[in-house]
């Protein structure tokens, strides 16, 4: 075993993470020599100038260190100013994250195509449906074709998200017209993912462009390429073959994991491998195979966001978030982590190894050192699926490790997405947005929030996502969520009708009418895109504005982590969305980049960023934004009327 000495300064686990069970895990890491990234996190002192961006690597005259405090003191070599260096940093971090979902996005088209032709058959089409319905929102007729038909069009149309050189990107058809044509004006309207990344990268070159209020288009293009390009390719798709999810009871925690079973975990993105897993633990010969080894069966389980798109699609156990990836292991119950793409840290490799769990990566984009590498091919998914099954029951079999499972699960209601919330509220025959709009006109639901992103170990691990969602239902914001902070959420209790009373008195009456809880789980973090939908829908339904930039809502990743939450949080920024991130940003305040980032973007007709560590300060810069755009609509009244009415009523009762 490789263990690290706990250094002799360890703070408190219990500053770490507000979920037990991975403070539970972290507490025995420590006490058996295992260094966790929870630890890791807190130990790092991150190098100020690059948290700040206030550096330059784009060429080798340098680096160029600013001073962060006198940030237009100095310039680079070449010349370049704080806000060109800021602004090509920046637009680096939102090329790669939009790289990321469009690189996804590009693989789950490639499936699709591969079982419209006939070439995959491990897989299928299943939701025929929503097939048709994403074909008619892009102009494609599906009268009198055969689903084969209207897939290979679907195809033909979708591959031009990525490969256009011109034009507009297919998706950007469900855009709602005021905020499309806002686009077009300001010349940002995303032609095709791979030029758009490319044309970034290309303008953040040394001598390339150096004004960063013309940079920001191209981000801003290269941002709305992920959220309404590979993205949404991606969702919508993985809708059409695997089904599209409606709410439904799942577990969330560590207690998912059985001690007398066989436990397998996959993380990552990827839905086709987290498939075709499902598929091979439900065979027979590996059931009586895991019998014959003394175990009851066999335990499959997500964690991260392929986890809780496994979750919301087939209510899939979730084992936990990004914070608690390293730390599940320690369990020593975790027979084999599987993983693909994505937030895989390659510190799981250490830990696994210290534990004799099993790291199997599967994708030929990602490998990590120490890990035993199974491809996984969609033509043929049970070579891949068979050998790490054989592997975890073979490890099963000569379990070494003590093993401790914390006893925390939580069970709670996830799977909804956008049509969901149509039907939900407007029933199967009318199923539309307007009862969601009426109560937010009528001041039941103040507004709209979606609460996403990753877990950083820089915060107690989902003590800020709690604190935040907490704040923002109890002033009656419905909130939507996806990825790691609905994990964070559905732990802490807050995935079911129940958490209604934790609401306001307008959100809970509208929860309890309707049987939903406060706050709504929609899935991985490539999922967002439902919350795009969702928000387009609300401004076509009508009495909410014309555009996205109008609705009383906003966006937050209060434990943002990575470079894909930038990308998202630029494409809400871009749609007209107020986003406010916790942590951090990596900006030095009180330049003139930062200004059009949290101002100028806002007053050309864009959402805007904001930026705050306390999650009720960040529930106050999101309201004080909804009463904002309420009194815009000239609905704040009717809040104030709705409001009395109900204390009123309260009264009367008691
Ligand atoms: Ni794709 S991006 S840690 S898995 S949400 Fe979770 Fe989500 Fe952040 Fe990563």
């Amino acid at each position: 075993m490789n263990k690290e000495k706990p250094s002799k300064k360890e703070a408190p686990a219990t500053d770490r993470t507000q979920c037990e069970a991975t403070l539970q895990m972290l507490e025995k890491a420590r006490r058996d020599g295992v260094k966790l990234d929870l630890d890791r996190g807190f130990e790092m002192k991150p190098c100020p100038i690059g948290e700040e961006s206030a550096c330059c690597k784009h060429c080798y005259m340098g680096p160029c260190r600013l001073n962060s405090r006198d940030p237009y003191a100095k310039v680079g070599i070449c010349g370049a100013t704080i806000d060109t260096i800021m602004s090509r940093n920046f637009g680096r971090m939102v090329a790669t994250g939009s790289a990321s979902h469009n690189d996804h996005g590009m693989h789950i088209l490639k499936l699709f195509r591969d079982i419209v032709e006939g070439d995959v058959n491990d897989f299928g089409i299943e939701d025929t449906a929503k097939l048709e319905k994403v074909a008619l929102s892009i102009g494609i007729e599906v009268e009198g074709k055969t689903v084969k038909e209207v897939g290979i069009e679907l195809c033909n149309e979708l591959e031009k998200t990525f490969s256009n050189v011109s034009g507009e990107m297919p998706f950007t058809r469900r855009v709602p017209e005021e905020t499309l044509e806002h686009w077009r004006k300001n010349g940002i309207v995303p032609r095709g993912a791979m030029l758009e990344v490319m044309e970034l990268m290309s303008r953040t070159h040394i001598g390339c462009d150096q004004d960063y209020e013309n940079l920001t288009k191209q981000i801003s293009r290269a941002a709305l390429a992920d959220g309404w390009g590979g993205s949404m390719v991606a969702t919508e798709l993985s809708d059409i073959m695997f089904g599209t999810p409606a709410p439904l009871q799942a577990e969330v925690n560590m207690g998912v994991l059985k001690e007398d079973h066989v436990n397998i975990i996959v993380h990552g993105h990827e839905p086709a491998m987290f498939e075709g897993m499902l598929a091979a633990v439900n065979d027979s010969f590996f059931i009586d195979m895991a019998k014959d080894k003394g175990a009851k069966g066999i335990n499959l389980i997500g964690m991260c966001c392929s986890g809780a798109e496994m979750m919301s699609r087939h209510g899939v156990p979730h084992a936990g978030n990004f914070g608690s990836t390293e730390a599940v292991i320690v369990t020593g119950a975790v027979d084999a982590m599987v993983v693909d793409i994505q937030c895989i840290k390659q510190g799981l490799a250490e830990v696994a190894k210290c534990y004799d769990t099993h790291l199997i990566t599967t994708n030929p984009r990602c490998h990590i050192e120490g890990a035993t590498h199974i491809e996984f091919e969609e033509k043929a998914p049970r070579q891949c699926t068979d050998e790490i099954l054989s592997k975890a029951i073979a490890r099963y079999a000569t379990r070494s490790m003590p093993v401790e499972i914390p006893k925390q699960v939580q069970s709670g209601i996830h799977g909804f997405t956008h049509e969901y919330i149509e039907y939900m509220l407007g029933g199967t025959f009318r199923g539309s947005y307007s009862p969601l709009n009426d109560n937010i006109i009528n001041g039941r639901i103040r507004g709209v929030a979606g609460v996403v992103g990753c877990t950083n170990p820089k915060v107690k691990q989902d003590s800020v996502h709690v604190e935040l969602v907490r704040e923002l239902i109890k002033k009656d914001v419905l909130v939507l969520q996806t990825g790691c902070s609905q994990i964070a959420l559905a732990k802490a209790g807050f995935l079911v009708p129940e958490a209604g009373a934790l609401a306001g008195p307008g959100l809970s009456e509208v929860c309890e009418t309707v049987g939903m809880p406060p706050v709504l789980g929609l899935g991985s973090c490539v999922d967002n895109t439902r919350i795009l939908i969702a928000a387009s829908a609300m401004v076509k339904a009508g009495g909410l504005g014309n555009s996205i930039a109008d609705l009383p809502a906003a966006g937050a990743a209060p434990e943002w982590m990575s470079e894909k939450a930038l990308a998202i949080g630029q494409y809400f920024v871009a749609s007209g969305v107020y986003t406010v991130f916790g942590i951090g940003f990596p900006i030095v305040k009180s330049t003139r980049f930062h200004d059009l980032l949290f101002n100028g973007l806002e007053e050309q007709g864009f959402g805007k960023w904001g930026t705050a560590k306390d999650p009720v300060e960040i529930a106050r810069l999101m309201i004080e934004h909804i009463d904002k755009k309420r009194q815009q609509l000239g609905i704040d009244k009717a809040r104030e009327r709705t409001l009395v009415d109900m204390s009123d009523r309260r009264e009367i009762a008691s």
